[in-house]
């Protein structure tokens, strides 16, 4: 059994998806189910008894404890977070309170519960914290890309939060021994993204004659990774990663966002045209820059790839493709979250707030 925060939020539920997929070993779903938490992701389980999900906060030290207690996980695999850079600029509170205090509230539960294990069992038992690359700051044009050793520089509320939840479990390694690991991942794209974010967003604002806001002149630069193989860069450093160390996580795929709009614009003309024949690419709206916007993020994920032989099984053609075409079999999708229908569908599936509970 592991215990996964988070699950109910993009790369949790795939996560979970994709965990099912290989193995029937039961997984804890620990979510709080904010606004980015989203079960109708997890539907192709049903009552699956595998996947037992449970609403609450990591902030809750107790709440946390009383499940490890309970159901004795071997792992940890961290998810939970306020995910999106807008909003931490807006209203960043959320994001010291999750990020920040509610990793560390997290950690206490797992120490706890770690130093009472059997001398095997504390040897086996493993906290992978999930991170991103934002924590390494704005690359310049002709910069190396990021490595598990270049310094610290976040920029963003969102960013620096996450960049205070990895020293913490770094430290949590350091001073008391727990077996941590963490990622630090580019930006992920796929199924059950959530519509705030530029990929979904732009797809769903083309379907519906919307403007296309790109920030700035667009020449901002990401890396991206479709998420499956973000799963299984996760599921292989569980297995094989060295306690104590970092692994960046990237497909070697850098695009200006311009690009990534223009490349959606496209696929969605061969795939969805327009009922008027018109260019998606019309509907590009140029809007006012995000405050302290990073220019590029690159990963350079030679250490997982070497140290541990993973390698991402889609490059962006095919991700980007793929992605599309799940959003157009899945508007309804898109549409629920759009008018927080989904919030509803929780109410009436999971109206006690525990699945599989026992
Ligand atoms: P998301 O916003 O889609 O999902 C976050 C999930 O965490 C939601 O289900 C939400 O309900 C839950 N949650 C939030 N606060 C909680 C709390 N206090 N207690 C319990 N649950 C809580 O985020 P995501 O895009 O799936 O990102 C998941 C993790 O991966 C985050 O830690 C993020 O920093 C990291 N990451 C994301 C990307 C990316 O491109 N999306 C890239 C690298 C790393
Ligand atoms: O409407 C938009 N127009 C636009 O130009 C939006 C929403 C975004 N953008 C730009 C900003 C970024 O340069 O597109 C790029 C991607 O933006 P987001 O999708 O908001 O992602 P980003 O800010 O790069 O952060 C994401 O990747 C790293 C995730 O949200 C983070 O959780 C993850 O850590």
């Amino acid at each position: 059994m592991i215990l996964v925060t988070g699950g109910a939020g993009f790369i949790g539920s795939n996560f979970i998806l994709d965990w099912f997929s290989q193995s029937d070993e039961p997984v804890i779903n620990f979510d709080k189910l904010t606004y980015a938490g989203n079960l109708n992701n997890l539907s192709a389980l049903g009552q699956d008894l595998r996947h037992v999900f449970v609403q609450g906060d990591i902030c809750d030290t107790a709440h946390v404890a009383s499940l490890l207690a309970t159901h004795a996980p071997r792992a940890i695999v961290h998810f939970a977070a306020e995910s999106h850079v807008d909003r931490s600029i807006h209203g960043p509170a959320d994001f010291i309170a999750t990020n920040v205090n509610g990793t560390f509230s997290l950690l206490e539960a797992a120490r706890a519960y770690w130093s009472g294990l059997r001398d095997a069992d504390r040897a086996a038992f493993r906290f992978l914290h999930v991170s991103t690359d934002e924590v390494y700051g704005s690359l310049g044009p002709d910069d190396a890309p990021f490595r598990e050793t270049t310094p610290y520089a976040p920029n963003s509320p969102y960013s620096a939060s996450k960049a205070a939840s990895d020293h913490l479990v770094r430290a949590y390694h350091h001073t008391y021994g727990l077996p941590v690991l963490t990622t630090n991942c580019s930006n992920n794209y796929g199924p059950y993204h959530f519509p705030e974010k530029l990929i979904p967003l732009i797809i769903a604002n083309a379907l519906d004659g919307k403007p296309l806001p790109i920030y700035g002149d667009g020449q901002n630069m990401r890396d991206w990774l479709y998420v499956s193989d973000h799963c299984a860069a996760i599921r292989r450093v569980l297995v094989d990663g060295r306690p104590g160390e970092t692994y960046n996580i990237g497909g070697w795929n850098e695009k200006t966002n311009l690009d990534v709009v223009q490349t959606l614009c496209d696929i969605l003309n061969a795939l969805a045209p327009r009922a008027d024949a018109a260019n998606y690419r019309n509907q590009i709206t140029f809007v006012q820059d995000r405050p302290g916007h990073d220019r590029r993020y690159a990963i350079d994920a030679r250490k997982i790839e070497q140290e541990l032989g993973w390698r991402p099984a889609e490059t962006f053609e095919s991700g980007i493709r793929k992605t599309v075409r799940w959003y157009l079999d899945n508007q309804d999708w898109v549409r629920d979250v759009q008018s927080g229908a989904y919030l509803k569908w929780v109410e009436k599936n999971y109206g006690n707030r525990q699945h599989n509970e026992r």
